[in-house]
């Protein structure tokens, strides 16, 4: 068992080898999460939560390595997730960015961290969160979550970051896919990376074109900007930062900020309600309650809807 209070009195000083206990507790759902999390509460609030999202490929990693380089310029403590829906924990991706955050990891003031989220029951949808607050309540300034955008994982990352940024990079056919992935809607700042190769601009200007395409904008309204990037060689990446700052001063400005945090709250409590209602339907399966509800559906006797009513019931009075 963790000595949790003094683990998150370490992590509170920043001391990373706490914060990647703590990290080691919510990954493997560990039954100390609770003490933890109450632990942690007081503490967080204070980081700014930045989603990347994008194509595998596009650049991700290389930018949120050079992103971090940016704001350590700044003097900002930095905080690196970098989830992972599909690969397993020591897959070959997350080797990859290994070596791409390697000239970050002797730097005492970010802390980096992979986090594989394929056999969680909900995903990314409990876990990812959890790692950001031990990360804020660490002291870390601006936290950078990266996920790959497939399926659900794009909203998912719009619900917990505070800024979503969305990478596409030229012949990828990310143009068309984008606005297949509704992944337009969820982007408060678009980078078109590999700025280097052919196609960069064909693709800024497609981007920019559907983005006018999209409901009319009140004024004051965030029209969301387009950045070129060459991440490989860092270029382009201060108008990224100044164009998160000022999304972030937006948000601030129109309350947006509060708003956001305050959904990102609730889909949390959802996620870990959802989650803790599964795991209770699984124990029935070697119950007798599930087991005379379905033999009574069989009889005709009952209706499936009726059943799980009581099921649901007596899930949340049996305690
Ligand atoms: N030409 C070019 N290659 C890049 C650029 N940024 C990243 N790459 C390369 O693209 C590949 C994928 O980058 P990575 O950051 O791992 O993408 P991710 O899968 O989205 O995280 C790597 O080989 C990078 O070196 C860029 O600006 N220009
Ligand atoms: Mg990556």
């Amino acid at each position: 068992m963790a000595d949790v209070p003094t683990l998150v009195e370490q992590a509170r000083q920043g001391r990373p080898r706490a914060v990647a206990r703590l990290i080691s507790l919510v990954e493997g759902a560990s039954p100390q999460l609770r003490e933890v999390m109450a632990a942690l509460a007081p503490l967080t609030g204070g980081a700014y939560v930045v989603g990347l999202t994008g194509s595998p490929g596009v650049g991700k990693s290389t930018s949120t390595s050079a992103l971090v380089t940016a704001y350590r310029k700044l003097g900002k403590r930095v905080g690196v997730l970098a989830v992972d829906p599909s690969s397993p924990f020591s897959g070959g991706a997350l080797l990859g960015d290994r070596v791409r955050m390697q000239e970050h990891t002797s730097d005492p003031d970010v802390y980096i961290r992979s986090m594989a989220t394929r056999g969680h029951l909900g995903g990314l949808s409990w876990a990812a969160p959890q790692a950001v607050r031990v990360m804020d309540a660490a002291g870390c300034e601006v936290i950078l979550v990266e996920t790959v955008g497939v399926g659900q994982s794009e909203v998912e990352i719009a619900a917990q970051a505070d800024t979503s940024v969305v990478l596409l990079a030229p012949g990828m056919g990310d143009g068309i896919q984008a606005a297949k992935a509704g992944i337009l809607e969820i982007g408060d700042v678009f980078v078109v990376n590999k700025a280097d190769r052919d196609g960069a601009d064909a693709t800024a200007r497609e981007l920019n074109h559907m983005l006018g395409l999209g409901e009319a904008r009140q004024p004051g309204d965030w029209r969301p900007p387009i950045v070129k990037t060459v991440a490989a060689r860092g270029e382009g990446v201060d108008e990224v930062v100044e164009a998160l700052e000022k999304h972030r001063a937006w948000m601030e400005e129109h309350g947006v900020l509060a708003e956001r945090r305050r959904r990102r709250a609730a889909l949390e409590v959802e996620a870990i309600a959802v989650t803790a209602l599964r795991e209770r339907i699984g124990d029935l399966h070697g119950d007798r309650r599930l087991d005379a509800l379905a033999g009574r559906i069989v009889a005709g006797e009952l209706d499936p809807y009726r059943a799980a009513d009581e099921l649901v019931e007596g899930l949340t009075t049996a305690g």
